[in-house]
């Protein structure tokens, strides 16, 4: 994946709510191009895998429950300096310190329901890219 391409999940509270449209409409009229995107749901197995890195964390049981209990948009965005970018539009992991006008503000409940993902750096965003998809669904 080349470094302008960043990758985000519309987590189980978005789609539960049916926020899908409104939050692709924000992603795409802040100059993000869709270059690959599903409706999947993860496993137990892939969520563990996933969120690896938090497993030693308190609220991990939480967070893997939260995330498979139903199904997600996954996408991979593509534009200049992508993942800063999107991190920005995003806002804050915790919605009550997002900015105004970001996704989390507007459509985050809690920190744990935070209502997006957005990959972190450009060597993340590569991995959770080949994690979700397979180079023919990526364009
Ligand atoms: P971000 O999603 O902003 O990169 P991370 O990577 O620190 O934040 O956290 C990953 C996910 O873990 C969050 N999106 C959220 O769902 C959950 N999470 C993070 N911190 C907490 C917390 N203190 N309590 C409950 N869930 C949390």
């Amino acid at each position: 994946m080349r470094t302008n391409r960043t990758f985000t999940m519309l987590k189980p509270d978005s789609v539960e709510k049916g926020h899908i449209g409104a939050i692709l409409e924000k992603i795409t009229a802040s100059g993000f191009k869709i270059v690959a995107m599903k409706l999947t749901q993860m496993t137990t197995a892939d969520a563990k895998e996933f969120y690896a890195i938090h497993k030693e964390r308190p609220f991990f049981g939480e967070l893997v429950e939260y995330m498979t209990r139903g199904p997600i948009v996954a996408a991979i965005l593509e534009k200049d300096n992508a993942v800063e970018d999107f991190r920005t539009l995003i806002g804050a992991t915790n919605p009550a310190e997002a900015a105004e006008g970001t996704i989390r503000k507007l459509y985050a409940a809690s920190i744990g329901e935070n209502a997006v993902h957005g990959s972190d750096s450009d060597e993340n965003a590569a991995i959770e890219g080949a994690f979700h998809f397979a180079g023919r669904e990526i364009f």
